[in-house]
């Protein structure tokens, strides 16, 4: 079963600009989450030159199958009433709405610890005109060791949000040739894909369980090499270029590849 709750929608605040914003249900009251978690086991990233959340098949693939299911079984149950489903692109701030769920805490590196499975957890939700019961958040805060904040190879992190321009993760991913600097934080992570530096160093990762998700252990691919495919996978959508660019950084230093 898959980690989930409810949240008052008015309690989302403010809105993220995207194109899914206008399939928000008028007069929506509740915001159902889910957590998708994808821990695969410590063995299992060993050689792994990708970052985790880019192992399993796509994510937004898999969450939105769920989601859809799910929204068909609710619109059933309730034939007058609205439901939409989000996962990542999605105008609702989903970490403070996994909060808000009570499905775990904030980090300081910005994201949702859930107790059971960590900070390896996908999120999505289904927003609805109905009133569920709301969930009640958790009271405790995360561990504050600032392991995170400190680790972060860009300095990203302040305790408070995530500056995105020098987040790692959002580096490996731009588009062009990167300066020097940016170059040697991949060289140095060893990684062509994202960034787990902020999660992997954090105690609240530790002894966590892998997920009960079958379709992310199944088709679970630890190394990105030159020619892969890369239909279905993490990071398809900014094309194969990127990518291969870094894997390019790291071969010009003999690195893990
Ligand atoms: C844009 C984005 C990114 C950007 C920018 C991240 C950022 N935080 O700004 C980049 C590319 C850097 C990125 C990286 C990653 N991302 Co991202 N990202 C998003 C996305 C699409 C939007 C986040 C956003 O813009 N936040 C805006 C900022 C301002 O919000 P904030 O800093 O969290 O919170 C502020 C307020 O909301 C408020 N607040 C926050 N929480 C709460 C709670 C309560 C109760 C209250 C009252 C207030 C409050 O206070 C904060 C300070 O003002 C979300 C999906 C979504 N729709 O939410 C995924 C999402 C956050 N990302 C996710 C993931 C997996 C990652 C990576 C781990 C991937 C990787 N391994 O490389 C990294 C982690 C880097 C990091 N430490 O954040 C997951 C996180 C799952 C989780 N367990 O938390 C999400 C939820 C996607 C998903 N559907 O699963 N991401």
């Amino acid at each position: 079963m898959l980690p989930c709750g409810v949240c008052d929608f008015l309690k989302i605040g403010e809105l993220f600009e995207c194109r899914a914003k206008s399939r928000v249900p008028q007069g929506a009251k509740s915001v159902i989450v889910y957590l998708f978690p994808y821990w695969l086991g410590e063995e299992f990233y060993k050689n792994s030159n990708i970052s985790k959340y880019a192992v399993p098949a796509d994510y937004h693939i898999i969450a939105r199958e769920y989601l859809k299911k799910i929204t068909e079984e609710l619109k059933m149950e309730y034939p007058e009433n609205q439901f939409e489903y989000f996962c990542d692109n999605s105008p609702v701030n989903e970490v403070k709405a996994a909060v808000l769920c009570g499905l775990g805490v904030k980090g300081k590196n910005g994201l949702l610890i859930n107790e059971k499975y960590g900070s390896f957890c996908f999120i999505g939700e289904i927003v609805t005109d109905v009133k569920f019961n709301y969930s009640v958040p958790k009271t405790e805060e995360c561990l504050n060791c600032g392991l995170c904040v400190k680790m972060c190879p860009g300095g990203a992190l302040s305790g408070n949000c995530v500056d995105k321009t020098k987040c790692l993760s959002d580096i490996t991913q731009r588009k062009g040739e990167l300066c020097e600097e940016h170059i040697s934080m991949i060289k140095n992570s060893g990684c062509v894909w994202g960034c787990d530096i902020c999660q992997d160093v954090c105690p609240m990762n530790k002894n966590i369980s892998v997920t009960p998700v079958k379709e992310f252990s199944e088709s679970a691919v630890a190394r990105f090499c030159e020619g892969d495919s890369i239909e279905g996978r993490a990071f398809s959508w900014r094309t194969r270029k990127v990518i291969e660019r870094n894997l390019q950084y790291l071969k010009s230093q003999d690195n893990l590849i």
